[in-house]
């Protein structure tokens, strides 16, 4: 396999596929957004040109199947999400897509079979952008969907059950979705690492130990709102000053972790009903908390609330936090890392293992099924969730060459 060639078709595919866009001026492709029908739809020319049966599923998940022909053959599952954070990344989730379809190609070109059945499967939402509902696509399948996002509604109003019924899918179908654990040899998923280690080491590749688990939580203050110019500071209950001192607790917390996996932040923050001279009188913001263990995220959260109701009380404002998410941290299968390290090591390559603190779709799957992720370099420092995003064909064709020596270690 020319690694030069298809690392530039890999390439030149996740370029094509940032064309479409909910913005005119930033990639933010949300779930069933026109953009996101419209990456789907190159997805499903894509799988079907690779010589792949495509299906797109209740939740609109596309899947291309690469039949083995042997009965009662199991499944490889690959893949990753094409749905995208606001103004983010070409790479993040598209190249677990296109890689692996590119490669099935490759081999269905060359009449190459594997001892089982390879399933690329183009996750419809992971972000949470639209809907605060992530990993909703590979949920479907680990029979983990919870049906009360259905209810969520978007910043229009929209409710999520009738965005996909308008987009001709079946919120009533999702159960069905579920994959049988005995039929599936497991799942693997390629994603740019998002961050700095590989380009600070000068590899190419990683394989992934671990994925951090997360807590996501939708916070409210509620103070008293007030004119800008006449209330003594003394006499305020500014919501806004009371939610950044809370912020700031949240980021104390994690600066203090001597593990240095502990990591949070509030990716959004926001003055309801703002004006510039008016005192905040409710103020909402997010918090996204991750650690590589569990246990010392959970007890992070539980100071950072004990230190928000502090903050609430001393302020005389009101305090309240609803959860949006909370994964577990997701140990990958250890014979499956020593394959996959083995396979990038065949290449002559380094074969670094390192901790995911991304989350990805490979969580959700690793609660019913064997799973392994190899992550490839990122340019521009690392930055990710980022137009600055990138990586080179180079590095592409090498991901790709390391997969399909992982995938016939895997066949024997
Ligand atoms: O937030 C994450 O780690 C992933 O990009 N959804
Ligand atoms: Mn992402
Ligand atoms: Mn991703």
């Amino acid at each position: 396999m020319d690694t030069a060639v298809i690392g530039q078709e890999i390439l030149a595919t996740c370029e094509r596929l940032a064309r479409h866009s909910d913005d005119t001026d930033a990639l933010t492709v949300a779930y069933l957004s026109k953009a996101h029908r419209a990456v789907a739809a190159e997805l499903r020319d894509a799988m079907e040109a690779a010589g792949m049966t495509v299906t797109v599923d209740a939740i609109g998940n596309v899947v291309g199947r690469l039949a083995c022909g042997r009965p009662g053959a199991h499944t490889l599952a690959t893949g990753s999400h094409f749905d995208t954070v606001r103004n983010g990344g070409r790479f993040d989730g598209r190249l677990g897509i296109v890689l692996p379809i590119a490669l099935a190609r490759h081999l269905h070109e060359r009449g190459e079979t594997l001892p089982f059945d390879l399933e690329v499967i183009a996750f419809a939402e992971e972000e949470g952008l639209r809907f605060a509902s992530t990993f909703l696509g590979s949920s479907g399948l680990v029979g983990r969907f919870d049906a009360s996002v259905l209810e969520r509604t978007d910043a229009a109003g929209v409710r999520m059950r009738d965005a996909m019924l308008a987009a001709g899918l079946d919120p009533d179908g999702i159960g069905a979705l579920r994959r049988d654990p005995a039929r599936m040899l497991g799942y693997y998923e390629v994603h740019i690492e998002q961050g700095p280690v590989l380009l600070e080491a000068g590899e190419p590749l990683a394989v992934v130990t671990s994925i951090a688990g997360g807590l996501r939580y939708q916070c409210t203050v509620t103070g008293v709102a007030g004119h800008a110019g006449t209330v003594p500071m003394a006499m305020r209950h500014d919501a806004g000053t009371a939610a950044a001192e809370m912020v700031l607790a949240l980021e104390s917390c994690c600066l203090a972790d001597a593990s240095g996996t502990l990591v949070g932040t509030a990716g959004r923050f926001e003055v309801v009903r703002g004006a510039t001279n008016v005192i905040p009188g409710e103020c909402r913001f997010t918090i996204d908390l991750r650690a590589a263990h569990d246990g010392l995220r959970d007890r992070a959260f539980d100071e950072v609330l004990a230190a928000c109701r502090a903050i609430a009380e001393r302020r005389g404002v009101r305090f309240a936090c609803e959860r949006t998410m909370q994964v577990p941290a997701t140990p990958c299968t250890p014979a499956w890392v020593d394959a996959l390290a083995d396979a990038v090591a065949s290449l002559g390559l380094p074969a670094r293992r390192m901790l995911s603190g991304a989350g990805h779709d490979a969580m959700m799957m690793g609660r019913e099924m064997p799973v392994a992720m190899l992550f490839v370099r990122c340019g521009n420092g690392g930055v990710s969730h980022s137009p600055l995003e990138t990586m080179t064909a180079g590095d592409a064709g090498l991901a790709a060459a390391a997969t399909l020596a992982f995938w016939r270690r895997l066949a024997h």
